[in-house]
């Protein structure tokens, strides 16, 4: 279904979040099979590939990728708030460790290191909490609205994270004029005073995916369709000449 999207690729960063499944328990084995038909795809047509790291899969993959001489900062997105996470649903209850762990980092969160290490540190220390069982549609509930503090937070985020993507940029982009990250489902666009911030969505119910070409002189954001049971790259949403 993804062959169409790595047509003229030489190198492939994969930006986090996509290999939690191989370690869980249900549907571990079905994961870990498409995990490695991916990677299969990808090194049978030479195409490099760069896995980072994500909040849901902290263990494996860099937590950056800079391209195009450094112009270009790819990161999966929970470095860009210092608290990684704010609408988890857990954090209430590490708030302490989460804060001790930002502290930790202050000195060095100029550079973009430093704050995906912070966001590996938080994600590896937030365990989960188990919902209670519930039948539908009362799981969802449960899962978006508890706590109550939770789908503010989310708003919150969701609504101001372009913003921050761009604060984030100038103050621990170490000079990059691009970021691309996913991490907050809300694909877009956001510019500011020649700094550019790239979010490609997810891959997901209600949320849209967008991918993003970069080659020597330009970098070009899309969206992805899906026809005919497979994906495929879609409408040019901006491209910007790389300086
Ligand atoms: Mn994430």
């Amino acid at each position: 279904m993804l062959t169409p999207l790595l047509e003229g690729v030489d190198h492939l960063v994969l930006a986090g979040d996509i290999w939690q499944q191989c370690k869980l328990g249900a549907g571990r084995d079905l994961a870990n099979e498409m995990f490695r038909e991916l990677r299969e795809l990808i090194d049978r047509r030479g195409i490099k590939l760069t896995l980072l790291r994500g909040n849901h899969d902290p263990d494996g993959g860099d937590g950056v990728a800079w391209l195009a001489d450094r112009q270009v900062l790819v990161t999966h997105g929970d470095a860009v708030y210092d608290d990684a996470t704010p609408w988890s649903r857990e954090i209430g209850r590490y708030r302490k460790q989460v804060q001790a762990i930002i502290d930790q980092y202050a000195p060095q969160s100029h550079l973009a290191a430093a704050c995906v290490d912070r966001a590996r540190d938080i994600a590896n220390t937030i365990k989960p909490v188990p919902l209670p069982r519930l039948p539908p549609p009362f799981n969802f509930f449960a899962t978006a609205f508890w706590p109550l503090s939770r789908p503010f937070e989310m708003i919150r985020v969701w609504a101001g994270m372009g913003d921050q993507g761009l604060r984030f940029l100038r103050h621990s982009g170490e000079g990059a004029q691009v970021l691309v990250c996913g991490h907050f489902h809300n694909a877009g666009i956001w510019e500011e005073r020649g700094f550019l911030f790239l979010n490609t969505g997810a891959f997901m119910k209600g949320a849209r995916a967008w991918m993003v070409d970069l080659d020597d002189l330009k970098i070009t954001a899309r969206s992805i369709k899906r026809h005919d049971q497979s994906f495929h790259p879609g409408e040019v949403k901006g491209r910007w000449l790389l300086g």
